[in-house]
């Protein structure tokens, strides 16, 4: 009897400990328990764009006339990026160049020059003439066509109204 009492007893904690921890994995779906509360992120405020933008990808690149007039950009906000697109003509000679970069507020132009698909990579310059930060690429059209240049800031942390440079596409 005694034994009939310890093991029904036994049995009556195994299933409270069973009937526990079910209820208690039991997940309410509106509070996830693995769900938490995301932290506040700062978002950097940028200054009004260009009037090239929106340029950030390539679909979304803006003409540049070779030999036509310098274009004015500004890196506005966090990591901006400029495409520009330009059309050449096999065998004739390109220079992509940045000028007149904003020295006081550190622009620091990097290019990067793709083929006619928006994506494969040609050719990239930082500066070309060191210490100053100006980029300049000197290339051959291998191909007629339509062909992209991305310019970025060198840093992500360094934007706003006066991170300011030109940018041409000349021929000799
Ligand atoms: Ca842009
Ligand atoms: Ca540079």
């Amino acid at each position: 009897m005694r034994l009939k009492f310890l093991f029904s007893t036994f049995l009556f904690m195994i299933l409270l400990s069973v009937f526990s921890c079910t209820k208690t994995t039991t997940l309410n779906p509106a509070f996830p328990a693995n769900s938490p509360t995301p932290a506040a992120t700062a978002t950097p405020v940028g200054a009004a764009g260009d009037a090239y933008e929106d340029d950030d990808t390539y679909l979304n690149a803006k003409t540049i006339t070779v030999n036509g007039a310098v274009q004015h950009h500004t890196f506005h906000d966090y990591c901006d990026q400029d495409y520009i697109k330009f059309s050449a003509v096999a065998g004739t000679s390109y220079t992509i160049q940045t000028l007149n970069l904003n020295v006081a507020a550190h622009v620091d132009t990097v290019i990067t020059l793709y083929s006619t698909d928006g994506t494969t990579y040609i050719s990239e310059n930082d500066d070309y003439n060191s210490p100053n930060l100006e980029s300049k690429l000197t290339w051959i059209a291998p191909s007629t066509g339509v062909y992209y240049v991305l310019v970025k800031n060198y840093t992500c942390g360094g934007y706003g109204a006066n991170f300011t440079y030109d940018i041409e596409v000349t021929t000799p």
